[in-house]
Order: C-alpha cells, then structure tokens, then sequence
C-alpha cells in the first residue's frame, strides 16, 4: 500500500487563481501527486482516465458544475468511492445540504480554513485507503475461492476416475469381482424391493488350464481378453453387468430378466465364444475354446434368503454344466 501523501489528489475548478492557491496548500501539506483540472467535463475525462483518491471539487462552474459533477460520480459504480470535498464560494444552506445528500463528504467555504482543509483531506484519504484495502482483499478471497472451486472440481473429477479405476478388471477392462459385489448387492435389494426378477450367469472357460499349457500363460491371457470381448457384445443393456468373478470365472448380472431371458442370453454367450474359433487342440470337446455356463434366478415371490444363495445355485448349475460335458448352459 503506498503513503498517505502519495495519494492522487484532483482538483476541478474554473478560476485558475483558485487551481494554484489550493495545489500550494496541499503541496505544502506534503501531498505530492496533484492534478489540475480546469472543468467538470475535463475532470471527469481525468477521473475516467487514471485512479483518484480525492476530488476537490468547486461548484460554481460553466457548462458543468459542480452539482452535476457530483451527480455524474455518485452514479458511476467505479466512481462512487472517490471521496469528494466540494470547496465553493457559494454559502447557501441548501446547496450545502444537496451536496451532502448526494454524497459529498463535505462543503468547505471560501475563503476556507487551511486546518480544516488539512484535517477533511487527511480523514477522506485515509478512508478512501481502507476502503482500496478492504476492496482488495475482497478481490484476493473471490480469486482464492474460484481457485478452491476449480480445485475441487478437479478433484471430483480424479475421484470418479480413480473410482471408475478401481472397479474394473486389469487384464480384460470388464468390472471386477469388487464392483461386482457392488452390483449383485445392490440389484438383490432392487429386485427383492421392486418384486422383479434377477438372473446370474456363472462361466468357466472349458480345459483352461490345459490351453496354458499348450499355448502359454501369455496366450492364455489374450484368451480370456477375446472372452471377455465376445461375451460383452451378448450383453447390450445398459443395466446389465459383466464381470470377472475369478481367473478365468465370469459372471452376469441381469436385473429384471427371467429365467428363460437368461437362458437365452446365456446361450448367445456360449456360442459366441465357440465362435471365437480360438483354436485349443487339448480341448476334448472340439479344436476350440468354448465354456460352460450356470443360470440362477430369484422370482418376485421366491424366499431366497441372501444374493450369496443366487451365487451358489449358479455355482451348481456351471458344475452340472461341467459334469455333462462342458460348452453347454444349465439352469
Ligand atoms: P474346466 O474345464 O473344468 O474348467 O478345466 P480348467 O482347466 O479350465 O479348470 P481349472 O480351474 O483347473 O483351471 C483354470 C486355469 O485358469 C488355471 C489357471 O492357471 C488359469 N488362469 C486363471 N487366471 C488366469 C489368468 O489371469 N491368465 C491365464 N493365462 N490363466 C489363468
Ligand atoms: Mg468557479
Ligand atoms: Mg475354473
Ligand atoms: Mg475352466
């Protein structure tokens, strides 16, 4: 902040003797950045054209006076700060009063008193220094409150990407088994809510452990991706979920889908992997991947007592699946 004498101070008056009396004075009370002007208008240009802290401002003025000039400031959102002192020969009551009605800080007399003078100049600077203060902390907090907002906006915005992050599987870029509790929790509460069905499909990829060993850990990693792949083309609902239950384990969650919906589904699902053609000479059941799949369903009225109990029974049915011969979808 810069000292008090350093202040812009502007002066507007018509008579060049009065200009050069009262600059004197305040040049001898130590103020060092004087402007003269000699009219309202050009006063108003000074006012628009630089920042001012005091207006001495006289009142009986041609074209424009005094009263206007006041009027002109007090109107202007930017202006309306600038302490003025209106300084005037004209010793009406009135007039005063207007003045100060309108704004000015106050209405000085001439010839007037040089203490006076002295003492209003100094108490309207040092307010005007306050209010600039003031003004700019005001500034300094809204711009550290938007920098805050932006802040957190970005962090939301890492927070949801971070979360999104972590509910999906490594390898395949399908849910994980985490996101898939998630899920299967929240549809049993809905579908045991709202009286709907749900179905799951549990599915194991057939001889697995035999296509790593013919073709590698690394093959058998592209494998599951392809899997994975074909078996999200199946799913195109938007509420459905597939995930990655365990190594080469998937499941589906379909909310609001009977057992004969997810039969159907599941069955696309089977023969869209065998269709993969992904070729697995150890396979015993033809030269290429497939997998074997289990439904379960809980019906509006079902007593089912825990999404767990949806898990097993899909569990069972992908074992019986297994048991039959593989490739195959048993409810
Ligand atoms: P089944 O037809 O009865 O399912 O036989 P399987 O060989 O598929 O069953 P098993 O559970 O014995 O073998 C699963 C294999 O899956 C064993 C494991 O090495 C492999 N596996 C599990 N996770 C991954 C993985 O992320 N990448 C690869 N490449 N293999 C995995
Ligand atoms: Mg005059
Ligand atoms: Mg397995
Ligand atoms: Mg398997």
């Amino acid at each position: 902040m810069p000292e008090i004498s350093e202040s812009s101070l502007l002066i507007v008056d018509d008579a060049q003797m009065n200009r050069e009396l009262l600059y004197r004075h305040l040049k001898n009370l130590g103020y060092t950045n004087i402007i003269l002007a000699d009219s309202g208008k050009r006063g108003l240009e000074i006012v628009a054209s630089q920042s001012i802290d005091l207006i001495l401002l006289d009142m009986m003025m041609p074209v424009m006076n005094g009263l206007e000039m006041l009027n002109h400031l007090k109107s202007h959102q930017e202006w309306q700060i600038i302490p003025v002192i209106i300084i005037s020969a004209l010793d009406e009551k009135e007039m005063m009063l207007t003045c100060i009605q309108k704004g000015a800080e106050d209405y000085l007399i001439k010839p007037y008193d040089r203490v006076l003078l002295k003492a209003r100049v100094r108490a309207c600077l040092e307010k005007k220094m306050l209010h600039d203060r003031e003004f700019l902390n005001k500034q300094k907090l809204e711009a550290a409150y938007k920098e805050l907002a932006v802040a957190y906006y970005e962090l939301e915005i890492i927070k949801n990407e971070l979360e999104a992050l972590s509910h999906r599987d490594g390898l395949t870029g399908i849910a994980n088994r985490r996101y898939f509790d998630k899920v299967l929790e929240r549809e049993w509460n809905a579908a045991k809510r709202e009286h709907k069905f749900l179905s799951l499909i549990l599915f194991d990829i057939d001889y697995f452990k035999k296509y790593n060993d013919t073709y590698g850990h690394l093959a058998g990693d592209d494998c599951l991706c392809q899997v994975a792949i074909a078996a999200s083309r199946v799913i195109k609902r938007p509420r459905d979920t597939l995930a990655r239950y365990g190594g080469e384990e998937f499941a589906v969650i379909l909310p609001d889908t009977d057992l004969k919906g997810a039969s159907f589904c599941a069955e696309q699902i089977r023969f869209a992997i065998e269709n993969l053609h992904v070729i697995h000479i150890s396979s015993q059941i033809n030269s290429y991947v497939t997998a074997s799949l289990g439904i379960s369903t809980i019906n509006p009225s079902a007593e089912l007592t825990t999404s767990q109990q949806l898990i097993k029974e899909a569990d069972l049915a992908l074992y019986e699946a297994k048991r039959e011969g593989r490739n195959r979808v048993k409810l």
